[in-house]
């Protein structure tokens, strides 16, 4: 082992170790399925994390089972270990390194939260930050700092809003989105429609206005790599192009009460008929017009049936429901 010199041998471990982590970082099938146009991004910053993850967890534990070994006291040797003093070159570049690999994620980092829309939510509510900023006698002026940004204080909205090519123009499809313990409720401006369940059409700009009646929630889909609290008094955003058809669950990742880890629903990415369809015919059950529906009476129903349209709206198990009535 001698006889091959040190630099030979760094490069050689250099390369071995360059290799595997590329393999590692771009085979590591961590992540779930990828249902968004968002997710691509965020999957290559994971990708190259885990690149430099993998070429350090090589590099620490490599050189700690080698020192292990190599350094292993042998048999009959008693004798203190080497007095050895600190070395100023290896520290500067022990240092230098990963300063520059945290520098060079942290800007990439901000080059992937702009290009996702993060520093672009709310650009629809532009009237209210002029209205501050115009009326500077009322108390709701005293709130406002003095010199402070009006084009600031109207983007005051947390979340993600329209990717770049998209600011400025209105999203394809619009849903308010309430977090509440221990549900999430979906409900349709346009049309009126209150759901347990998101549907969105595939391909489609979706604008998502969450809110949150009690506690702070967490609306996250793993498949969209998207995640954004619901936070009571202070509207957030999300948007996103789902670009796979299927149901993906809704989980909320924010400890809000005892039942927090019932709060999961689903969101379901339709084709475009398929999700017209679907707007009929919810639009059809919001104005009951069947001659049927209207003599229904109450009276001769089950408690069951009687709940159970309510029940479905909310994305409760309809056996949930039967139960609940035998108390
Ligand atoms: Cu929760």
């Amino acid at each position: 082992m001698k006889q091959i010199p040190a630099p030979l041998w760094t490069l050689t471990i250099g390369v071995v170790v360059t290799l595997i982590s590329l393999w590692v970082g771009f085979n590591h099938g961590l992540l779930p399925e990828q249902a968004s146009a968002q997710a691509e991004l965020v999957d290559n910053f994971f990708d190259v994390m885990m690149v430099i993850a993998t070429a350090l967890f090589l590099v620490v534990e490599g050189t700690i089972v080698y020192c292990l070994i190599e350094f292993r006291r042998r048999k009959g040797d008693d004798t203190d270990g080497l007095p050895i003093e600190g070395n100023l070159p290896l520290e500067a570049f022990w240092t230098a390194i990963p300063a520059v690999i945290v520098i060079g994620l942290g800007i990439y980092s901000v080059q992937i939260f702009q290009d996702m829309g993060g520093f672009s939510p709310g650009d629809m509510v532009h009237e209210h930050g002029t209205m501050i900023a115009q009326a500077p006698d009322t108390p709701m002026g005293n709130l406002v700092p003095e010199g402070a940004d009006d084009e600031l204080l109207a983007e005051s909205v947390y979340g993600f809003g329209a990717p770049l090519e998209k600011e400025g123009q209105p999203a394809d499809l619009e849903v308010n989105v309430l977090g509440m313990q221990y549900a999430w409720i979906f409900t349709y401006p346009e049309t009126g429609i209150v759901d347990g369940e998101l549907h969105v059409p595939v391909d489609a700009d979706v604008k998502i206005n969450i809110s949150a009646q009690d506690v702070i929630h967490s609306f996250w889909v793993p498949q969209f790599r998207l995640k954004q609290d619901a936070i009571p008094g202070k509207d957030t955003e999300l948007r996103f192009v789902a670009t796979k058809p299927g149901s993906y669950p809704i989980v909320c990742a924010e400890l809000c009460g005892g039942y927090h880890g019932a709060m999961r629903t689903q969101v379901i990415v339709h084709t475009a008929e398929e999700f017209q369809g679907w707007l009929d015919q919810r639009i059809a059950q919001v104005n009951p017009v069947s001659p049927a529906a209207i003599a229904l009476n109450p009276a001769d129903l089950t408690e069951t049936e009687y709940l159970a349209p309510y029940g479905d709206a909310m994305g409760i198990d309809a056996h949930l429901v039967a139960h609940l009535s035998d108390q």
